[in-house]
């Protein structure tokens, strides 16, 4: 399907590039529009994907193009002041050619955590097309400010987007890493996650199977009903599985390739498996939480995707979830000469990081007390700042 992209804030612009580096690199062409709006002038000067036109300085006047230092009830503000300089590039989108708007940015930090429900309800009120959120959770040891600014954020975007897709960097640090470091690897793998995703609904149906092939509406209705979505991936290269090259092409001859081979259906099991089970961009266990809705995609050449393996995926998957409203499907790559499998489980409910985010986030605002009661009532009103209602909703 085809999106209009929205990165707020450092995070969210280094998201939107890496997903328009993925789009170009791999012809998918998901991404429609992309823009990146930010209080600092320096982190919109360091993208590399986004044009040039279509990155927008908000709080010049306030801030003077230096950020707004973690402070996220400025940034909601700065974003609301501003929103029609914003609107102005959103003007130049041709909104009737998108599927779907993604707000991409980090929850923790300032501007994009402030900004990303602004714009959310902004975006809600002029269209009818969805708006998602891909909200970045911070890292643990990033301190009490940052889950603060992320417990309030995710609350207000799951109140005013139609989805908040997770993505949790601690999950996703590799060991001995520094978070810093590992940003560029972290958001490749995000992309390439989002990539197989969106690009799902977006494949020519002249050649393939129209019946199997997701189509951007089963992306959407998965996740309409909105709440906190995670994303699951495996993937795994044809040629590497059946060692050289040469045996891999002898083997289509021999035993079997063909569509509904056992050795197609059970490459795409395992790979259900490896990517319900494995990190999940919100790490939840699926056994242990409440999933509304789901949907397996698999991706790869035509002749690697059986009906029987998909299928058998999508039933182990709701037996695995106890959700009975897991779609599934194919997307078709020809190209490809690997088959990879995203899950997706949309209207979670039980997640223990949520809640644990939301504690430490409590305790930072008990002793935050004096900024918290000296905000305006209209951005408490927008941000939110009742724990019992965060409760409630993780
Ligand atoms: N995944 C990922 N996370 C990032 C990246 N850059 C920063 N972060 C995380 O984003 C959070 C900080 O948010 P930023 O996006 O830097 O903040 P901002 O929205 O620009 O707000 P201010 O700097 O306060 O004006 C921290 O939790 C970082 O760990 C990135 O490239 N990828
Ligand atoms: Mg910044």
């Amino acid at each position: 399907m085809k999106l209009g992209v929205v990165g707020l804030g450092q995070a969210g612009g280094k998201i939107v590039d890496a997903l328009l580096e993925y789009d170009q690199r791999t012809n998918s062409h998901i991404v429609h529009d992309a823009l990146a709006v930010n209080t600092a002038t320096a982190d919109l000067n360091a993208l590399e994907h986004v044009p040039a036109d279509a990155r927008v300085l908000i709080g010049q006047s306030q801030v003077g193009g230096q950020g707004v230092g973690g402070d996220n009830e400025l940034g909601a503000t700065i974003t609301t002041e501003d929103i029609t300089e914003i609107q102005h590039v959103i003007d130049t989108i041709p909104v009737h050619e998108i599927d779907a708007f993604l707000l991409v940015a980090a929850l923790g930090g300032g501007t994009g955590s402030g900004a990303l429900p602004v714009v959310g309800r902004h975006l809600k009120q002029l269209y009818t097309e969805p708006v998602y959120g891909l909200g970045i959770l911070p890292s643990t040891n990033e301190g009490g400010l940052y889950s603060l600014n992320a417990a309030r954020s995710s609350q207000t975007a799951v109140r005013e987007l139609d989805n908040l897709l997770v993505f949790d960097n601690d999950a996703h640090r590799q060991a001995n890493e520094s978070l810093t470091g590992g940003y560029t690897a972290i958001n490749r793998e995000l992309a390439t996650r989002l990539g197989v995703l969106f690009g799902a609904g977006d494949i020519d149906m002249g050649t393939a199977n129209p019946e199997s092939v997701v189509d951007a509406s089963e992306i959407i209705n998965t996740l309409k009903g909105g709440g906190v979505s995670t994303l699951g991936y495996a993937s795994q290269p044809l040629d590497e599985e059946n060692g050289a090259e040469s045996a891999g092409l002898l083997s289509r001859f021999t035993s079997g390739s063909s569509p509904d081979s056992a050795g197609g259906t059970n490459r795409i099991t395992s790979l259900v498996r490896r990517a319900t089970l494995g990190r999940l961009t919100l790490p939840v266990e699926p056994a242990n939480v409440s999933i509304d809705r789901g949907l397996v995609i698999v991706a790869g050449p035509s002749d690697s995707l059986t009906r029987k393996g998909i299928e058998r995926g999508r039933t182990w998957v709701e037996e695995q979830t106890g959700c009975l409203s897991i779609r599934g499907g194919d997307y078709p790559l020809p190209e490809s000469n690997t088959v990879a499998v995203v899950v997706l489980f949309s209207g979670i409910s039980g997640a223990d990081r949520l809640r644990e985010l939301r504690s430490v986030g409590s305790e930072a605002q008990t002793t935050n007390s004096e900024r918290a009661g000296s905000s305006d009532r209209h951005l408490e009103s927008i941000l939110g700042d009742d724990a019992d209602e965060l409760d409630s909703l993780f």
